[in-house]
This record gives structure tokens, C-alpha cells and sequence, in this order.
């Protein structure tokens, strides 16, 4: 299927000959009909004589009916300008026009219709010079009557090759379907429909509706049910579960993690100098106008921040339009759909010259040598195709990050005598990455990962370790004789300490200031067989050749690794004593 596009001044006669070509009545209201003057978009279609259809989106030329114009002609790749022989180029011929040509309309058809009113040479002569300094410098011009049916075969067998000659759509493309109508059929619920410009649309797709996640019910094209549409398109789809009153027309249909939801873009701006344009503009993409401020960078290049957010990708083409003007539009081409900030002086200026360089073709390289770290999933949504999954890093910040980490590491250590080693979400937020799985990418051996920690392999300090040996050597002697919190702070050993020799296994810290061997437990396993099952605290104590300032923590850290079992009457047995 091919959608084309009507364009033209009020009156000129887009309806009527879309009437005539296809015998659909495009004018849907009734209000429409009375006042002989479209108001919103209509949709007719024919098949042409090669066997291809053709759909129209007929448009309304009223000067104020400008963004419904725009809604209808901003998904479509194609258009079939209309000027009436008997009045020529007029304001809304020339406004149409432009907005094609800041669209990046190519492919387009010159029809001069009401040729049975007055000789339609002057008229095409015209609207081919008007034509030829715009995108679409290159077209078939036909003259018709829509009255007389002269010249309509002659249309027919045009359209044909104008749609032989579209390129072909991208049907790999995510789907972005901009609403243009959204209406409750009873029964079904709500049904929105628009133009189809790339990818395949299901019947069983997961979409999402402003971010929220939506399921099809049903789909349709051309009146009749379908399970999948190829684009190009009109398609209508049936949504399960959303209320007519949440959509609204220039809302996107799309495919989930496909796009980004932004308001903020940079832009290079085509025809007038960046800084001519108004401050305050109307942006026009797909079937959605949104207000939008504008902030001039470079001569041809600018920041929009929009009223709200958009799905957007890197390459998108818009219009801008002054409202209050009737201006004619400029065209911008999307560079950035996820702009960096501009605090620091001369960011603006910085950010000018890099966009200078950009031209919204999708670049992988670029993105990555401009934002340095990125996931690949966001370069997805940006249009752009990640070279690889997960985060990814521009070798050049990569190399400076991996310096950066060792140095971190070391300054830590340092700082940190006794425990040496910088735990990972540390070293993370230090560097200002997003995952700790980055910091591990970033060591370099012998550098690792233990236990959320970046083991350092550093000794303990060397008085330190004299302390924690000295301590040892007493145990060894009585076991359970836990060194006197004087004697601790004689040997220089406080909490931190004795944490740092119990993570490398020199100590076993059974409460706070309550050390012992690493093997404690076992050997107090041992000596507790020794006594009639079960024992009070007091037999474990004498047992043990301990005080309770030992014994009770012993007892509950023995409880706590199921090596005894506590009784209700308090007393205590060895876990397998029967
Ligand atoms: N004689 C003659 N009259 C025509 C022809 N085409 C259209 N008309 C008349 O021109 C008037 C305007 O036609 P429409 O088709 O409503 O024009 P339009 O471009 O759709 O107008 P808007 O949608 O309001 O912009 C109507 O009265 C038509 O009957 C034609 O080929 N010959
Ligand atoms: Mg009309």
C-alpha cells in the first residue's frame, strides 16, 4: 500500500478529486459537509491501475486548520499537491509546500485540478517554480477535472509511478505509530489509527502508549481485519484496556525500549539562521504539535526544550512553525535526543562546534567518543545500533577510568591500614559509574573482585600483626582465656582491628571485644562431648576452663551455627547427642 498525502489552498478541489478518484466521501463530518470546507483529516482509498493501493489522507487547506494539515501530512512519505487552474498559487499553496520541504517531502505529485474552469498552464507553470527550489524539485505535474473526469486516468497512471518510485520502507524499523484519531467503538473499545511509516505492526504486539504499557486486541487496515500490517500503511488498532479520554491525537503507539521519551533535543535547523527564529515555536512531528522553546547554539544548529516529552531518535525530521505568524515552517533534522547539560561557561559555544559535526545519521562511534560510557539499550532507544550489549565504553575514557581505579584503590589502602581493601560500590561512586559490574571490567590483575571487596593483596600492618600474633600465642596456650579489654588496648587492638583480623582469618570474633582461635568452635564442640547430655552453662563453663563473660557468648555463637541446641529449661545439648 502507498498513503499520499493531499496539499493545497482552500477550495482548490484536494477533496473532490479524492472523492472522484476513489468514490469515498473523505469529508467525515457532517459540519464539514454543510460548510463545503474540510476541517480535520479524512481517509479514502482506490486501487490503481498496476493492482497497488493507494490511500489518501485528504487534508484541510483552511489557513486555520494549518496543524490538523500538518498532523495528517507528518507520517506520510508522499503527497499529491493541489492547485486549482482557476485561481493559482495562493498563501496556503506556498505554506503546504514549505511544510513538505521542511518535512523532507521528495516525492511528490503536482496536480492542477478544476482544468475545466480555466486553462491550467499558467497555474503549472507557477507551481513548478514554486516546486523546483523545494525537496521536491523533481515532479510529474497532471491537470484534471474532477467535474469532467478529463485527465484522471492520466492521475491514476501517475500515482502508479510515484509509487513505484518510493523507496522502500524499513520494516526491521520499531514501531512508532502517530495517533491521528482515537474514537470508542461499542463492543470493542478504543480504536486509534494513523499512518504506518516503517516496521510491522502486529496483532499481538506489545506496545507502549506514553510510556505505559498497552496490549492489541485487534487491528485493522483498510476497513478490513488483519493479523500483521507491513508498513506503509494506514492502520487502525484496537487497544485493550486503555480509555478513549487518555489519547489524544500526536500520542505515539511504539515499540517497548525502542525510543527515548525526551523533551529536551538539539537540532540543526535548515533555511533561516538558527538565531532568526522565534523563542517560542509549535514543533511538528508525526501526527504531534508541541509548544517548544527555542535556545539558538550555532548559526544552523539549536536546543528545543518541548512542553512534553516526545518519542524521539536521533535523524527524526520536524517542522517548526510560529503559530501567531502564519510563518512559513523551517525544518530541523534531530542531532541529540539526550543533550548534555551546558552549566559551565562556554559549554554552549563547545556544544555548537560539536554539533557542527553531527548530521543525524545514527553513529555508534560518535555517540560513544561523546558520551564515553553508555548502555547499549540507550543507544536503542536513540536510533542508533549499539555494537555490543550491556555498558559500553569509548576505549580512550576506558583507559583513563582503569588509571583513575588503580590510583583510587591505592589512595584507599592507604588510607586504610588495617582494611585495606576499598569495597566495590565505593570505587563505583568515586568514579561515578553507574554499575559495579563496570569496576570490575576496569582492574587490572592482580587486582579483583572478593566478596563485593577489590582485594588489594595488602600485608596488615606490620605492629598490627605483632598484636594479633601476640594474642594467638596466649590462646594457644587457653584457649578460651579471650583476652581482657585492657590487654586489648595495651596490644593497640580496638574494634576496627580485630574486624580487620578476623576478615583474614587470624582471629574468631565471637561478640563485640570477644576473641578467640579461628577453630574455638570446634574445639569447644569437642571438650562439650565430654559432658553428660544436657549441661547447664555452668558445666560448659568449668568445662571449657572459662568465665561466663566467655562462656555465654560461646554458648550463643555455638547456638547460632546449630552446633548445641538450647532446652526450655535452659540447659544446653550438643546437636547428634541423642
Ligand atoms: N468545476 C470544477 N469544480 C471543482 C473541481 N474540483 C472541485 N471543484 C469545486 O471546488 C469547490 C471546492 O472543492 P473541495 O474539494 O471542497 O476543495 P478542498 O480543496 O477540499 O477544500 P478544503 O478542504 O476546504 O481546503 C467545490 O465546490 C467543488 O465542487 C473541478 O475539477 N471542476
Ligand atoms: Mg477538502
Amino acid at each position: 500500500m502507498w498513503v499520499v498525502a493531499t496539499a493545497g489552498h482552500v477550495d482548490h478541489g484536494k477533496s473532490t478529486l479524492v472523492r472522484a478518484l476513489t468514490g469515498m466521501e473523505p469529508d467525515r463530518w457532517a459540519e464539514e459537509r454543510r460548510r463545503g470546507m474540510t476541517i480535520d483529516l479524512g481517509f479514502a482509498w482506490t486501487r490503481l491501475p498496476s493492482g497497488a493501493t493507494v490511500a489518501f489522507v485528504d487534508v484541510p487547506g483552511h489557513e486555520r486548520f494549518v496543524p490538523n494539515m500538518l498532523a495528517g501530512v507528518g507520517p506520510v512519505p508522499a503527497a499529491m499537491l493541489i492547485v486549482a487552474a482557476d485561481e493559482g498559487w495562493k498563501p496556503q499553496s506556498a505554506e503546504h509546500l514549505a511544510a513538505l520541504d521542511a518535512l523532507g517531502v521528495r516525492h511528490a505529485l503536482l496536480v492542477v485540478t478544476r482544468a475545466d474552469l480555466a486553462d491550467p498552464a499558467p497555474a503549472t507553470r507557477q507551481a513548478l517554480a514554486e516546486l523546483a527550489r523545494t525537496s521536491a524539485a523533481d515532479v510529474e505535474a497532471v491537470a484534471v477535472s474532477a467535474v469532467t473526469g478529463a485527465g484522471l486516468d492520466d492521475l491514476r497512471a501517475a500515482l502508479d509511478r510515484l509509487g513505484a518510485a518510493l523507496p522502500p520502507p524499513d520494516l526491521d524499523a520499531p514501531v512508532r505509530l502517530w495517533i491521528d484519531r482515537a474514537f470508542t467503538i461499542k463492543g470493542s473499545g478504543t480504536v486509534v489509527t494513523g499512518t504506518l511509516g516503517a516496521g510491522r505492526l502486529t496483532a499481538e504486539a506489545d506496545l507502549e502508549l506514553g510510556g505505559a504499557p498497552v496490549r492489541v486486541r485487534g487491528l485493522q487496515s483498510l476497513g478490513t481485519a488483519v493479523s500483521a500490517v507491513d508498513a506503509v500503511a494506514r492502520v487502525a488498532v484496537n487497544l485493550r484496556g486503555v480509555d478513549r479520554s487518555a489519547i489524544a491525537r500526536g500520542d505515539a503507539l511504539v515499540a517497548p525500549g525502542r525510543f527515548v521519551r525526551t523533551d529536551l533535543i538539539d537540532v540543526r535547523v535548515h533555511g533561516d539562521p538558527a538565531d532568526g527564529l522565534p523563542s517560542a515555536v509549535v514543533l511538528h512531528i508525526g501526527s504531534a504539535a508541541v509548544p517548544a522553546r527555542v535556545r539558538p547554539l550555532g548559526t544552523d544548529t539549536a536546543r528545543l526544550r518541548l512542553d512534553r516529552q516526545l518519542p524521539l531518535h536521533i535523524g527524526d525530521r520536524a517542522l517548526l512553525r510560529d503559530p501567531g505568524l502564519h510563518r512559513v515552517p523551517g525544518g530541523v533534522t534531530v542531532l541529540d535526543v539526550c543533550p548534555p547539560p551546558l552549566q559551565r561557561r562556554g559549554a554552549a559555544a563547545a556544544r555548537a562546534l560539536e554539533l557542527s559535526t553531527m548530521d543525524g545519521t545514527p553513529d555508534a562511534a560518535g555517540e560513544l567518543r561523546r558520551r564515553r560510557l553508555v548502555h547499549a539499550d540507550e543507544l536503542t532507544r536513540m536510533g542508533v545500533t549499539p555494537p555490543a550489549p550491556g555498558w559500553l565504553l569509548d576505549p580512550g575514557h576506558e583507559a583513563a577510568l582503569r588509571t583513575r581505579l588503580a590510583a583510587e584503590v591505592r589512595a584507599y589502602a592507604d588510607a586504610h591500614p588495617v582494611d585495606p581493601d576499598p569495597p566495590v560500590d565505593a570505587m563505583a561512586r568515586r568514579l561515578s559509574l553507574p554499575d559495579r559490574g563496570l569496576v570490575e571490567r576496569l582492574l587490572t590483575p592482580p587486582l579483583a573482585v572478593h566478596h563485593g571487596r577489590i582485594g588489594t593483596g595488602r600485608r596488615l600492618p606490620e605492629r598490627l600483626q605483632r598484636a594479633i600474633d601476640t594474642v594467638r600465642a596466649d590462646l594457644a596456650r587457653s584457649p578460651f582465656a579471650a583476652p581482657e579489654s585492657d590487654r586489648l588496648s595495651a596490644l593497640g587492638l580496638g574494634p576496627k582491628e580485630l574486624g580487620a583480623a578476623a576478615k583474614a582469618g587470624l582471629l574468631l570474633r565471637i561478640a563485640d571485644g570477644v576473641v578467640l582461635l579461628p577453630d574455638a568452635a570446634e574445639v569447644a564442640a569437642e571438650r562439650l562431648a565430654g559432658l553428660p547430655q544436657p549441661f547447664t552453662l555452668s558445666e560448659a563453663r568449668q568445662a571449657l576452663g572459662t568465665t561466663r563473660r566467655v562462656a555465654v557468648p560461646l554458648l550463643e555463637f555455638l547456638h547460632r551455627r546449630g552446633t548445641t541446641r538450647r532446652l526450655p529449661d535452659g540447659r544446653h545439648r550438643l546437636e547428634g547427642s541423642g
